[in-house]
């Protein structure tokens, strides 16, 4: 089987504006698939609503494109039911943790044997830019004209203080390390949860000083700080910049699994 064969032609092109990560990472997920060989019928991609849950539409398996907030929900369920499919959820910041954030962390609790990539474009994209519980501190969304007073959460650390077998977080830049992460994580048994920062030059970059995509995804790459310099930098008392993220495998362990294969 060819890459392109994951791919449901038919829907092509996509719904993604120009410069959109979302095609990136779902390319790196399905490159991921393709390199792992697995059986396209016994292989099935979930998602809830939003620019970044399109991404279920275009591949050629199983598909399920579901409620806002809710691709968990009906994940676990495929996954009950059909103990042997691979299931990958795509999902927004928005509809992971806004909507669906008691999903999210009860399916970490149970550590079901899903892999969850979530595209975190920090805000609300198919809805004009509203912002997000993942919008960073100050940043102008529609709904924070004058700049965002809430925390954002860590998305990641969530799914660790949860209980997700495997936690990694990458960018749109990184595109080898999030294959092999998506790959890590289908691999793993229990829940795999794979953040990646990426840009939304239409309804994020816009209102905040990156009209060029190259700028965002220059940022991305800017504040990126690998696992082991964040590690070296915390055990000397050098604490992470505002605005950086640490990137990298963050969690593996072996937890007892809900709906592992039989
Ligand atoms: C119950 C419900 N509430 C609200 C909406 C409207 N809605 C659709 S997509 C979306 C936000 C999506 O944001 P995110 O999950 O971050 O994905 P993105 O579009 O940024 O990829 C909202 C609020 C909806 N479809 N259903
Ligand atoms: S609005 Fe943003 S997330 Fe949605 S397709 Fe356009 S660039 Fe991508």
């Amino acid at each position: 089987m060819t890459l392109e064969e994951w791919y449901r032609q038919d829907r092509l092109p996509h719904i993604y504006c120009a410069g959109c990560g979302n095609g990136t990472i779902l390319n790196c997920t399905l490159r991921a698939t393709n390199e792992l060989g697995l059986d396209r019928t016994k292989t099935t991609f979930v998602s809830g609503i939003g620019c970044s849950s399109r991404a279920s539409g275009y591949t050629s398996s199983d598909s399920l494109h579901t409620t806002h907030g809710r691709a968990l929900p009906f994940a676990t369920g495929v996954k009950m039911v059909k103990p042997d499919h691979d299931v990958i959820v795509f999902t927004g910041d928005g509809d992971l943790s806004a909507i669906g954030g008691n999903h999210f962390i009860h399916a970490c609790r149970r550590n079901i044997d899903l892999t969850v990539v979530c595209m975190n474009n920090n805000i609300y994209g198919m809805t004009g830019g509203q912002g997000s519980p993942c919008t960073p501190y100050g940043a102008i969304s529609t709904t924070t004209p004058y700049g965002m007073r809430e925390m954002p959460f860590d998305l990641c650390a969530v799914a660790e203080a949860a209980g997700a077998n495997y936690v990694a977080r990458w960018t749109s830049y990184h595109v080898k390390e999030l294959t092999q992460a998506i790959r890590a994580g289908i691999e793993t048994p229990g829940l795999s949860f794979i953040e990646v920062m990426t840009q939304c030059p239409t309804s994020f970059g816009s209102k905040n000083k990156m009209r060029q995509v190259s700028q965002m995804v220059d940022a991305l790459r800017a504040n990126s700080i690998l696992k082991d310099k964040a590690d070296r930098n915390k055990a000397a008392g050098i604490p992470l910049e505002p605005g950086k993220f640490v990137v990298g495998e963050l969690v593996r362990r072996s937890n007892p699994v809900l709906g592992g294969r039989p």
